[in-house]
């Protein structure tokens, strides 16, 4: 994908199709911000499980830790099942896989400072503790054949670190995988469009535009201006895409441009897994 690959690629589906002949989409009116990761209400983290926060060091034998960490396990396991697209036992597997991932890079990595008192869903999770960029990474490109920009996988992460700590806890990585791997239109659409929109300030800009597709350009040093082709490029977005000719895109513009053309909805750079390594994945946690 990378190189002249997906710009040719780009080419094609802004010059595809019909192009700008149609007024806004008559469908419901945008969210302002589809997924903020400071303002996600319905956050499984943030909304808790509705016992009391428990003190971390309360419980005097390894035995009643044990006891209240099912216990606490199996709420939160509900509560997930209720948030994401994953049946009780998937998301059983999930947090194995989570729970390895952190293993690793525990021992290959610095132990993240402890920090006592927190209450925790997940005593083993606290808050500094989860996975990183790095793990991340190696993760979205190894597993879900995510060959992309860093500034793509790099929003990817923010993406799913909707508390916004710079890790990724057990939370916050089944229900981003709900959505990245088992997204409904919508849930794909939004998470697209929280990834292109760098600085998340609501709308796909020009500068914003021209940084996510230069990436994809192979410069010649024989060009003049190597830029040329992305300007125009974006010029093309922003014609096929900006519905209410406001010089940026929108999440409505981007929503109606999508479900006009599906295939707009990596237009700036691959964001979400690769179908057979998204197929793969999900059945591994069937096992
Ligand atoms: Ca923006
Ligand atoms: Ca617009």
């Amino acid at each position: 994908m990378k190189g002249g690959g997906a710009l040719l690629k780009s080419v094609t589906l802004f010059l595809g199709g019909r192009r700008g002949s149609r007024g806004p989409s008559t469908s419901q009116p945008p969210p302002s911000s589809p997924r903020r990761p400071q303002q996600s209400p319905g956050h499984p983290q943030q909304q808790g499980t509705g016992r009391k926060p428990r003190k971390m060091g309360d419980d005097k034998t390894p035995r009643q830790q044990a006891l209240n960490s099912k216990q606490t396990s199996a709420k939160v396991l509900d509560h997930l099942k209720k948030q994401t697209h994953f049946s009780r036992q998937e998301i059983e597997a999930l947090s194995k896989v989570y729970k390895k991932l952190l293993e690793s890079h525990t021992l290959n990595g610095p132990v993240p400072a402890v920090t006592s008192n927190l209450p925790s869903m997940q005593p083993s999770i606290v808050k500094g503790e989860g996975l990183d960029r790095m793990v991340f990474r190696e993760l979205l490109h190894n597993t879900f054949d995510v060959v992309t920009e860093e500034v793509l996988m790099d929003r990817i992460f923010c993406a799913f670190d909707r508390c916004n700590v710079g890790v990724i806890r057990l939370e916050e990585w089944v229900c981003g995988l709900s959505g990245f791997l088992r997204g409904s239109h919508d849930e794909k659409t939004a998470f697209a469009f929280f990834v292109y929109d760098l600085n998340s300030d609501g709308f796909i800009s020009r500068e914003e535009m021209f940084h996510l597709l230069r990436n994809s350009l192979v410069k010649s040093p024989q060009d003049e201006d190597p830029d040329e082709g992305v300007r125009d490029l974006v010029e093309l977005a922003l014609r096929k895409m900006d519905y209410d000719r406001d010089g940026k895109i929108s999440f409505q513009d981007f929503k109606t441009a999508v479900t006009e053309e599906p295939l707009l909805l990596e237009a700036f750079g691959q964001c979400l897994p690769a179908d057979t390594a998204c197929q793969t994945f999900l059945s591994t946690l069937q096992c």
